[in-house]
């Protein structure tokens, strides 16, 4: 059985991508695998979020285009708490289009992701195009990209000889694909960083076809690095103590799987 190596270990192989290789330092500065999705509509609200659980997560991950109020001076100041608190920025924009438009997507418009955003994510869908116009525009300032190999939604179509597929094109665009957005470990390559949404700590799911597992069944079980989590968080009394919760419940399986 070979031995799995830990996020600091992970840090230092000669090929991981820079990007993975900061989250991973972070992960083990720490000891957090929590990647909280901030999920609210109001940016006063998501930059208090990013102040108060900034020092338990890695990563936070945004949908700028659900902010009703965003402008140039709400990414700023992400920015500047990201800095604060050493953590990425992740805005999941799930591009899908063919390379030109969404080289536009990630560079321009009113959103300017390219611009404060460490990590974004794509569907493979368009072929590797849609990686490619993405990197001609976030390699040089040192981005990363996630693919979306599966989904924790039900139904998903994503799976099978598409996930293989998908893993075949991020192995290929390795200079700007880090990882993936699974619900499980694809890849056998330690330099790969998989993050794995649809996590509470009771399974369960919504009325919309979303699917939970727990920390501990997409760490320890499934082999994932990374658990996203929004509403487990958003909808508790206390958003401070349940990322907390999260951050020990997502450690603590961690060094299970990892048993030094
Ligand atoms: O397959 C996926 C991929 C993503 S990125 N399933 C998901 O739920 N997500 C995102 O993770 C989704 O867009 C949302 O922002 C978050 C899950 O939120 P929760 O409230 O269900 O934890």
């Amino acid at each position: 059985k070979s031995v799995d190596l830990s996020y600091a270990e992970r840090a230092k192989l000669p090929n991981v991508h820079p990007l993975a290789s900061k989250l991973l330092k972070i992960m083990e500065e720490k000891q957090s695998n929590l990647c909280v999705s901030a999920d609210v509509t109001s940016s006063e609200e998501l930059l208090q979020l990013a102040d108060s659980l900034g020092p338990s997560i890695c990563v936070l991950k945004t949908h700028v285009d659900i902010l009703k109020d965003y402008t140039a001076a709400f990414s700023q100041k992400l920015q500047a708490l990201a800095e604060k608190h050493n953590f990425l920025i992740f805005e999941d924009r799930k591009f899908a289009d063919i390379g030109n438009t969404v080289k536009h997507q990630y560079e321009g418009g009113l959103y300017q992701i390219s611009s404060w955003s460490h990590i974004v994510n794509a569907h493979a869908v368009p072929g590797p195009g849609v990686v490619k116009g993405l990197s001609a525009v976030g390699k040089p300032l040192g981005r990363g990209c996630l693919l979306i190999a599966q989904m924790s939604s039900q139904g998903s179509l994503a799976t099978g000889e598409y996930t293989k597929a998908v893993l075949q094109m991020a192995e290929e665009q390795s200079d700007f694909v880090f990882g993936f957005i699974c619900g499980s470990k694809i890849s056998k390559k330690p330099e790969f960083i998989h993050m794995s949404p649809g996590v509470q700590m009771q399974a369960g799911g919504d009325v919309l076809g979303q699917q939970y597992s727990t920390p501990e069944e997409v760490l320890c079980d499934k082999g994932s690095d990374v658990i996203i989590v929004g509403r487990g968080i958003l909808e508790a009394p206390d958003r401070l103590e349940a990322a907390e919760s999260y951050r020990k419940a997502g450690w603590e399986a961690y060094t299970k799987k990892l048993g030094r």
